[in-house]
């Protein structure tokens, strides 16, 4: 009985953490999606629906749901949400003028029920373009320390080279072992 029982946790065991990746359409989500799969570049088209794959990184399991961020197709977010560990927030930022409406948007998603145990990663896409905001500016203008109820961490990265976004996933790591 004993020994079967174990066998059974086992099975169950190595426990798989659900992402979801969500942000503005152009922010850069498919493309750290498949970074963070192949570490290579795919040239991506709009999203429709949603892409998840199963991504390894350090022994941990996860997977990540990425979600089409159309305005048509935002109304559809909350679906994802249930039993979501992470949610990572892509921010274009050269994109100035719908920062107002990321932060729209990620205040609303908080205050979702199935999010309340999610921490928050936010990946400040596209550093290498000219102009471009820095993570501390992203940080502020999102108004991220009025966060009480999450933890959560900004990262600046390029999802075309895959700078930074390693580090992302180490923080989530790290938050797993808290
Ligand atoms: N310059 C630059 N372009 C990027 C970066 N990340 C994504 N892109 C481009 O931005 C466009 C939208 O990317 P995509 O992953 O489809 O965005 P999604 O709509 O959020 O899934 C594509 O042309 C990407 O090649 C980045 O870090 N730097
Ligand atoms: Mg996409």
């Amino acid at each position: 009985m004993g020994f079967l029982f174990s066998k059974l946790l086992s099975l169950f065991g190595d426990k798989e953490h659900k992402i979801i990746i969500v942000g503005l359409d152009n922010a850069g989500k498919t493309t750290i999606l498949y970074q963070f799969l192949m570490n290579e570049v795919v040239h991506t088209s709009p999203t429709i629906g949603s892409n998840v794959e199963e991504i390894m990184w350090k022994k941990n399991k996860f997977l990540m749901w990425d979600i089409g961020g159309q305005e048509t197709l935002r109304a559809a977010w909350h679906t994802y949400y249930i039993n979501t560990d992470f949610l990572i927030l892509v921010v274009d930022s050269t994109d100035r003028e719908r920062l107002p409406l990321s932060k729209e948007e990620l205040h609303k998603m908080l205050a979702d029920e199935d999010l309340k145990k999610a921490g928050v990663l936010i990946f400040a896409n596209k550093q290498d373009l000219e102009g471009c905001m820095s993570a501390a500016e992203i940080s502020q203008q999102l108004n991220l320390t009025s966060l009480k109820d999450h933890s959560f961490h900004i990262q600046a990265c390029c999802a075309l080279t895959g700078e930074g976004l390693y580090q992302g996933l180490e923080w989530i790591t790290k938050q797993l072992k808290k």
